[in-house]
């Protein structure tokens, strides 16, 4: 498929919408192949507000610039009242969606509270064979905690607010041991300079290890779009450094197993909707058995 035509582009938002809303099993019918991993993917994390999708369009455009045909996946939150997706609000992302060579879509997070969607690795795993070099995913603005994307990207992006004590924090949480580039956003307020300072010397000092990747700190604001190129080359010499280092069969059966304990937790979901009221008038340890019977029937 060749994203550059406008149909192409209607064939893809199509494709991806029959991932985004398929059953286990039908994602599993699609799922014949042992993943590829071709498609390199670049983690956007940080707390709501943060400036996640500003940051996203230019580093996309910067992104395209290298010949690279880009996804762009926005895990939005999903209301828990309406169910539905606050879509569209949080996307600030009109300067780039009309790139050919960009493809934008949201995607609604559902169950998950991790600050993915519980169909992140499925529909990332589709997007394998649509004919993209990269793909930037953007999680729903979660607590500093949360740290899944690490599970399903290569470079993961966090970024921070100065002043705002997202570095203290992000300390304590021991989360500088696990992005791999800081971003020190909306630098045009006080305090980023500093800040940017504070992170790079614990970043040097935690990543002592000789060959280890040193996390790098890069300051951005949205009035100073030039910043956004340090930003896309610290992402490219990550790149080049992972596909250097990283064992690609363990990161593989890694990121199998955590699509498969994904599905398996969906279905389980699923069987859990249509238990009815006479199974829940049951023990504790009968429901159980029911749910597991059900869930060896599967597939067919
Ligand atoms: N001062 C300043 N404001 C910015 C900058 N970048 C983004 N903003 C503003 O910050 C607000 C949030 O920006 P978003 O890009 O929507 O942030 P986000 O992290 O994607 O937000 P959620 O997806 O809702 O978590 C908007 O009002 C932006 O205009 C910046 O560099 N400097
Ligand atoms: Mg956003």
């Amino acid at each position: 498929m060749n994203p550059k035509s406008r149909n192409s582009r209607r064939e893809m938002s199509k494709a991806l919408s029959r991932v985004a809303n398929a059953s286990v099993s039908e994602t599993l019918e699609e799922q014949k192949s042992i993943p590829i991993n071709n498609l390199y993917r670049i983690g956007v994390t940080g707390a709501p507000g943060a400036g996640k999708s500003t940051l996203i369009s230019h580093l996309a455009s910067k992104r395209v610039q290298r010949d690279r045909k880009i996804g762009v996946i926005a895990i939005d939150p999903t209301s828990p009242v309406s169910k539905g997706s606050l879509l569209g609000d949080r996307i600030r992302m009109e300067t780039v969606s009309d790139n050919p060579n960009i493809f934008i879509r949201s995607i609604p997070s559902r169950r998950a509270h991790d600050g993915l969607a519980d169909n992140t690795a499925d529909i990332l795993w589709s997007m394998e064979d649509k004919n993209f070099d990269e793909v930037i995913v953007e999680t729903v603005g979660v607590g500093q905690a949360e740290y899944s994307i690490r599970s399903l990207v290569d470079t993961v992006v966090l970024v921070l607010l100065p002043e705002s004590g997202d570095a203290i924090q992000a300390m304590k949480a021991g989360i500088l041991e696990m992005a791999d580039i800081y971003v020190v956003n909306k630098s045009d307020l006080p305090g980023a300079e500093q800040m940017a300072g504070d992170i790079a010397v614990t970043a040097a000092r935690k990543s002592g290890v000789k060959e280890e990747w040193i996390p790098k700190v890069i300051q951005t604001s949205n009035n100073n779009i030039d910043s956004f190129r340090a930003l896309d080359e610290a992402i490219e010499s990550h790149r080049i450094w992972r596909s250097e280092k990283v064992n690609r069969d363990e990161e593989r059966r890694a990121r199998i197993l955590y699509q498969v304990q994904g599905l398996i937790g969906r279905r389980i979901e699923e069987l859990i909707e249509v238990l009815t009221d006479s199974d829940l008038d049951k023990t504790p340890k009968e429901i159980y058995e029911i749910l597991i019977e059900n869930l060896s029937k599967f597939p067919k």
